[in-house]
C-alpha cells in the first residue's frame, strides 16, 4: 500500500523535478495529483520512465481530504493560501517556499543533517524545505561541525539562473542569442544583463545592505545545523543554467587538517568528494546538474585564521536544493511517522 501524494506547482522547474524524483526513487504512491494554477490546467505531465502520464488539476478546486502528503513548489503567496487548507485537512505539506522556514512550529529539514527535528511536524502539519544555497552548504558543513565544531562561516555563492525559475533560464538563453545576432537585449527577470556577466544581488535588499538570499543562508543554517554558528554570505547570480556553486571558508574550534577533512567528507552522507588537486580534478555545475550528490572539492587549510579550512561545494539546485530534498523529507516522514503497508 502506498501514499496519495499531491505535487503543487507541478508545471514549474521544481515541481517537475519533484515528480521525476518521486518516480526515480520509486516512492510508494497509490495516487498522484499534479496541481497548478488555472493557467496550466489540462497540461499532461510524463512520469519518468514509467510510460504513464498525469493531467494537471486546478489547485483552487482540489480537495486535500484523504491525501497523505503534498509537496509544494508554488511560492510564498500561493502557499499562504493553500498550505493551511491542506494541513488542516490532514495532508502533511512539505513546502519549498520561504514562508514557514523560520516558524518555530515548523521543522526545517535536511535529512542528512537534522532528521530528528521532523518529529515536530505535528504542530502545524507543515515541514519546510530550505533555500537551495543553504541546503547544499549544510550538507557539507555537518560532518565537519561534528568533527571540529564550526564557529564561523564566510560563503560566496555562484548561483545558477534556474534558481529564479523558468523565466530566469529563458532570460539567459534569449540574451545570449540576442547578443550573438545583434538584437536588442531583453533585461527583465534580472536587474542587469546576466549573459556574459555576474550579478551580486539575489532577492530583495535589507536595511543592513545584505540581501534576503544572504539572510536566508544565515538564519536557515542556524536553525538546521547550530544556532551558535556565525555565517556571513555574499550571494551572486552567474550565467549557468543549473547548479549552484559555493566558496566556503570555515573557522573551527579544533584543528582539522585538510587530509582529515577529506577523509571525513568522503564518508559523509549525501557528499561526493572530488578533490584531486590537479587540472580538472574538481567538480563544476556541469557535473552536478542532474545528480543527487553535493559535490565537495578544493579542500585546503586556511592559515590566515586559527583552525581555518576552505572548500568548494557544488550541487544541483533543483534537486538537492529543492525537489530531491523535499522527496527525502517525504521518505523520512514515511519511515518515522506515516508508515504504510
Ligand atoms: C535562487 N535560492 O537561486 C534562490 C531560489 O527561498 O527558496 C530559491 C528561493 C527560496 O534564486
Amino acid at each position: 500500500m502506498g501514499y496519495r501524494v499531491a505535487v503543487a506547482g507541478a508545471t514549474g522547474n521544481v515541481g517537475r523535478e519533484m515528480i521525476n524524483i518521486l518516480a526515480e526513487r520509486a516512492f510508494p504512491i497509490d495516487e498522484l495529483a499534479a496541481l497548478a494554477s488555472s493557467r496550466s490546467v489540462g497540461e499532461v505531465i510524463d512520469l519518468a520512465d514509467t510510460g504513464k502520464t498525469v493531467k494537471v488539476q486546478n489547485i483552487e478546486h482540489f480537495d486535500p481530504t484523504g491525501w497523505d502528503i503534498a509537496l509544494f513548489a508554488i511560492g510564498s503567496e500561493a502557499t499562504k493560501i493553500y498550505a493551511p487548507k491542506f494541513a488542516l485537512a490532514g495532508c502533511v505539506v512539505i513546502d519549498n517556499s520561504s514562508l514557514y522556514r523560520m516558524d518555530p512550529d515548523v521543522p526545517l529539514i535536511v535529512p542528512e543533517v537534522n532528521p530528528d527535528a521532523i518529529d515536530g511536524y505535528t504542530r502545524r502539519n507543515i515541514i519546510a524545505n530550505p533555500n537551495c544555497s543553504t541546503a547544499q552548504m549544510v550538507v557539507a558543513l555537518k560532518p565537519l561541525h561534528d568533527a571540529a565544531t564550526i564557529k564561523r562561516v564566510v560563503v560566496s555563492t555562484y548561483q545558477s539562473v534556474s534558481g529564479a525559475g523558468k523565466a530566469g533560464m529563458d532570460e539567459l538563453f534569449n540574451q545570449t542569442r540576442q547578443i550573438f545576432v545583434g538584437d536588442e537585449k531583453d533585461v527583465s527577470k534580472f536587474t542587469k544583463q546576466i549573459a556574459f556577466n555576474v550579478i551580486p544581488h539575489i532577492d530583495s535588499f535589507l536595511d543592513d545592505g545584505s540581501t534576503k538570499e544572504e539572510w536566508k543562508m544565515v538564519v536557515e543554517t542556524k536553525k538546521i545545523l547550530d544556532p551558535k554558528i556565525k555565517v556571513h554570505a555574499t550571494c551572486v547570480r552567474v550565467p549557468v543554467f543549473v547548479g549552484h556553486s559555493e566558496s566556503i571558508n570555515i573557522e573551527m574550534e579544533r584543528e582539522l587538517g585538510a587530509e582529515e577533512a577529506q577523509a571525513i567528507l568522503r564518508e559523509a552522507p549525501g557528499i561526493m568528494l572530488v578533490d584531486k588537486r590537479e587540472d580538472g580534478g574538481y567538480a563544476t555545475p556541469i557535473e552536478a546538474a542532474g545528480d543527487d550528490a553535493t559535490y565537495v572539492s578544493r579542500v585546503r587549510e586556511d592559515p590566515t585564521v586559527d583552525n581555518g579550512l576552505a572548500l568548494w561545494c557544488v550541487s544541483d539546485n533543483l534537486r538537492k536544493g529543492a525537489a530531491l530534498n523535499a522527496v527525502q523529507i517525504a521518505e523520512l516522514l514515511g519511515r518515522r511517522h506515516l508508515k504504510k503497508g
